[in-house]
């Protein structure tokens, strides 16, 4: 095998060419909007901005659970942010989350609005707002809280890391394979040893931690997300598998999970209860 040259980095980084593999062109080392686009509004107070990715569907796995225990207030319109096309560089969108990545809420019940972006930061102000799903104080909330944010500062080796490399660099490289899927193996069996002795992540409730990290790691050992079931040994997390398919057979979860998906199962734009009960009642 010729043997390939080693990089050696510049003085100082440039961008100057796309670095390959999928998403390389929407990718940019600069922030802000690209092009002007305002956002459409609908008629419920809640605006969600969002695709159906693992972090999207948190926020429409949540919504659905309020609406489920008859929260009228919950109701809400979801509009499709098309990140492959670049929808997130939009100047509207940009407004509401000027890190540029779904999910993106906008609460127009409050005066002025309320924008709210980051998917943990979303549950958690809904959760709030409603008083549901996030245990009020003491240890409990502690644990819940805790959970939340190991989801959101563990989800991006899965995705950005592991996913990043397995599946979406140009090449197959062994040096990031190994460090990525070494370090998500062990965060499931962080998950695994915690799910041992409690049903839910936080305890005996379910809650925003549950809804923001089945997305992730419940649909990773479920489906294996990145075609890596068998390449990461997800059947082997028994306690994990025993969790995500309690969550993933919930109906407000399935109905989540059909939001801001542009295909024959889901929807693009959700705007009614009754959008989705038409798509259930077709399948
Ligand atoms: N920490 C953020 C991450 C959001 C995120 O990475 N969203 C992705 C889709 S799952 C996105 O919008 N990517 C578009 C881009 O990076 O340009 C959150 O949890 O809300």
């Amino acid at each position: 095998m010729p043997e390939s040259t080693p990089y050696v980095p510049p003085k100082v980084w440039k961008w100057e060419a796309e670095s390959g593999g999928r998403f390389a062109s929407i990718n940019r080392p600069i922030a802000g909007a690209t092009h002007d686009k305002e956002l459409p509004v609908g008629k419920h107070p809640l605006q969600l901005y969002s695709l159906g990715t693992p972090n999207g569907v948190k926020v429409t796995i949540l919504l659905e659970e309020l609406l489920a225990l008859g929260i009228e207030e919950a109701e809400y319109d979801a509009w499709l942010i098309n990140i492959g096309q670049g929808d997130q560089f939009g100047s509207g969108f940009v407004e509401i989350n000027p890190n540029s990545k779904i999910p993106g809420l906008l609460d127009r019940g409050t005066s002025p609005p309320t924008r709210v972006f980051e998917s943990a930061a979303i549950l958690l102000y809904l959760a709030e707002k409603f008083g549901e799903f996030v245990p009020a104080n003491g240890r409990e909330r502690a644990e819940c809280m805790s959970w939340l944010f190991w989801q959101m500062g563990s989800a991006p080796y899965l995705g950005g890391g592991f996913g990043h490399f397995y599946a979406y660099a140009p090449e197959k490289w062994e040096y990031p394979i190994d460090r990525y899927a070494m370090e998500v193996k062990r965060q499931l069996d962080v998950l695994d040893r915690n799910l041992a002795s409690r049903p839910f992540l936080s305890g005996d409730s379910y809650n925003i931690a549950d809804m923001a990290t089945y997305p992730w790691y419940g649909q990773l050992v479920l489906s294996g997300l990145y075609d890596s079931k068998e390449f990461l040994e997800v059947d082997s997390y028994t306690n994990v598998v025993r969790w995500a398919q309690e969550i993933h057979n919930r109906p407000a979860v399935k109905r989540g999970r059909r939001v801001n998906r542009a295909s024959k199962s889901g929807l693009a734009e959700r705007h009614d209860a009754s959008d989705l009960d038409a798509l259930e009642a077709n399948q």
